[in-house]
């Protein structure tokens, strides 16, 4: 305990050293170094059924091209302004009508696209054009030139990903655009997955990047994992029937900053309560149910989003058979001995 006479001068004493760009660590170490994680994302949800039609509007209000992209921001209203879904990602959807091209750039930042609703139109990079269906992740690594187009006659939805906030926090963005719209198309569809997603790798394989070679991972290919997994009947507590997207060079995470899995549970099946230091951002694909984070509960259905913070007790409830997509930043807190879970003991 200090002194009380000295207790008085203290809060002048802060006040004092300010003006000269110093702090005293007693004011705010309990703060900055918290028992347990302590953040301001909060568990929320957002209905697929009232983000589509205000994206649609936006669809006649501008163009792709005009927008560069046209994307809704799913913005935490924890951290209102900072374009955030997680403290560490970035979340959108994003809508390209027929006959449209969003133009080429390139960046820093790593992004995936989950598609949520269309068949047929395409994001290509450096000129490798993936085509979309519902429930595909595609893969955009850091550095190279992308652009999306759809050749369809429907509106394309997806959810973006990125790694934003985690290369502002770095200060480490560079973006650049291409002279022309499209970047040419120069390698087929399914080039990459035909290469080195088939459990075969070019003998003296040199990787070029973190990010997997792999630019597609088909639902199909992910819906026939799950399905035959489903068989053994070998469901974990927490997890139900849990899968991560991993890169075929190493077996680690397919992107460095993201980790992306695919998760089924059956019918009926209530998870056990979970919690780990990577928040998770959610996208169902199949089926329907409810997730208690906290004291709240969301009911969810197809293409429905919601967030789990860092460190949030949650359950799964699936209604039907459902299958959910998830990404967090959990390979860069695991790359750096931070990540932690708890599986709770029920
Ligand atoms: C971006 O490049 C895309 O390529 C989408 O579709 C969203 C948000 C911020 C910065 C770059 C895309 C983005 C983005």
């Amino acid at each position: 305990m200090v002194d009380k006479e000295n207790a008085k001068k203290l809060p002048e004493y802060s006040d004092k050293i300010l003006a000269d760009n110093l702090v005293p660590l007693w004011d705010v170490l309990g703060k900055l170094v918290t028992p347990e994680p302590k953040s301001p994302c909060q568990p929320t949800m957002w209905k697929y059924s009232a983000v589509r039609p205000v994206l649609l509007e936006a669809g006649s209000l501008l163009t792709a091209k005009e927008a560069e992209r046209r994307v809704l921001i799913l913005e935490n209203p924890g951290m209102p302004g900072e374009s955030k879904i997680t403290t560490s990602l970035y979340a959108g959807i994003q809508l390209i009508m027929p006959g449209e091209i969003a133009p080429a750039h390139k960046h820093s930042q790593s992004a995936f696209r989950f598609i949520v609703e269309g068949e047929g139109a395409y994001t290509a990079v450096e000129g490798e054009k993936s085509y979309m269906s519902k429930g595909d992740l595609i893969l955009t690594p850091n550095g190279r030139w992308h652009d999306h187009g759809n050749e369809s006659e429907e509106p394309t939805f997806w959810l973006d990903g990125l790694d934003i906030p985690i290369v502002q926090f770095f200060d480490a963005s560079f973006m650049e655009h291409h002279s022309e719209d499209t970047h040419p198309h120069v390698i087929d569809d399914g080039d990459s997955v035909a290469r080195y997603g088939s459990g075969l790798m070019p003998v003296d394989f040199e990787p070029t990047s973190l990010t997997s070679p792999v630019m597609k991972y088909p639902y199909k290919r992910t819906k026939q994992a799950l399905d035959k997994m489903k068989q053994s009947d070998e469901w974990d507590p927490c997890h139900g029937l849990r899968l991560m997207y991993v890169n075929p060079v190493d077996g680690k995470s397919a992107m460095p900053t993201m980790g992306a899995f695919m998760q089924l549970l059956p019918k009926g099946f209530e998870t056990s309560s979970y919690r780990s230091t990577d928040a998770m951002v959610f996208s169902v694909v199949e089926g329907s149910g409810k997730t208690q984070i906290g004291d709240k509960v969301f009911e969810w259905g197809p293409n429905d989003i919601f967030v789990v913070p860092s460190w949030h007790h949650h359950q799964h409830f699936a209604d039907d058979e459902s299958v959910l997509f998830s990404y967090s930043d959990r390979p860069v807190q695991q790359a750096l001995g931070l990540w932690r879970e708890d599986r709770g003991n029920r």
